[in-house]
């Protein structure tokens, strides 16, 4: 028993050491070079959850102290959490926010208390001055126009002498909601074969895209040419209902996204999408690299749009790499 014991103090006497040899190796984390307080929108798509990773991991590899609020599809909690940075005195504050209206009053205070605010993803509408520094994000008009140019492509090749059109629109008065629909209308305006029958609002999720459709196919039935979705989530929640009446999206009716997120070019791939317009959720770097020259007392560029591309039945995809959201 004794020696059974022994070797059992000896044990623990040994792992203790260890560990705080282990331990008391480790540097002291560096100094944050910035405090960032920033409030997200939620977790309502893959591109939002691969945009919160992207900005996560880019104030780890920035050693940016982030304070990270999910507004859980919110404007009030946004509201609050904006306040509560303010509050809090961070150097600099970011959001995406959820539409472009009713931010002046939390703005205007964060003004007030010289804290700097950068637009992530989604701008806002205001005839106040100097309310944001920066937008960083997608242009979403042009996303609506390659959509678009995609479409005409696309009648010209199968010889479509009419084309209706059916649009699940994102969240209404949402920027992406608002530009995305302006670039594809105001580029198939001039195409007289060019009919939307109806856009309806899905708000970005897919459970809303698969009611939209449903109500759409019930309404319009095979009058339907062309669905333009205004995000992936919305369009894989549309693909089972336009099958479950018996038609094949990708042949029996054209479908176009947007995001590019890896489930929605795997569906490409398999033929039952035609078209994913790239809306790229990585803008971590960029918010970094802005809030960090904004603290220096650097000017910083108005708007940061990054380079986007679109994914189509018109090219081989093989060899894409993954798409990380
Ligand atoms: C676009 C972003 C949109 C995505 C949706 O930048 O705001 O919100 O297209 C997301 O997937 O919900």
């Amino acid at each position: 028993m004794f020696r059974t014991k022994a070797l059992r103090l000896l044990g623990i006497i040994m792992s203790v050491l260890l560990f705080a040899g282990c331990s008391s190796g480790a540097e002291d984390p560096a100094e944050p070079t910035l405090l960032l307080g920033f409030s997200q929108i939620g977790t309502e798509s893959a591109w939002r959850i691969g945009n919160t990773r992207d900005i996560q991991n880019s104030a780890q590899n920035f050693g940016v102290s982030l304070m990270l609020e999910n507004a859980n599809q919110s404007q009030e909690n946004q509201i609050a959490a904006i306040r509560r940075f303010i509050a809090y005195k961070v150097d600099v504050i970011a959001f995406s926010p959820i539409v472009e209206d009713g931010w002046d009053n939390v703005l205007m205070e964060a003004k007030e208390a010289g804290i700097p605010v950068i637009l992530v993803d989604r701008d806002i509408e205001t005839t106040k001055e100097g309310l944001t520094t920066c937008l960083i994000g997608a242009d979403f008009y042009n996303e609506g126009v390659m959509a678009a140019e995609y479409l005409i492509r696309k009648a010209d090749d199968l010889g479509l002498d009419h084309v209706n059109i059916v649009e699940i629109t994102g969240t209404e008065n949402s920027t992406p909601m608002r530009q995305r629909q302006a670039g594809f209308a105001d580029t198939i305006a001039g195409d007289e074969r060019m009919c939307i029958l109806e856009s309806i609002d899905g708000d970005f999720l897919k459970s809303r895209g698969a009611e939209c459709m449903r109500y759409l196919l019930e309404t319009y039935g095979d009058d339907i040419d062309v669905v333009f979705s205004h995000n992936d989530e919305m369009t894989l929640g549309a693909l089972p209902e336009i099958e479950n009446v018996g038609l094949n999206p990708g042949s029996d009716i054209i479908i176009i996204s947007i995001d590019g997120g890896q489930e929605a070019i795997d569906v490409l791939k398999e033929g039952r999408i035609n078209c994913v317009v790239e809306c790229t959720p990585n803008l971590g770097n960029e918010l970094m690299e802005t809030a960090l020259r904004l603290k220096a007392g650097e000017t910083v560029e108005e708007v940061i749009h990054p380079q986007e591309r679109i994914f189509s039945d018109e090219q081989d995809l093989s060899n894409l790499e993954p798409r990380g959201y």
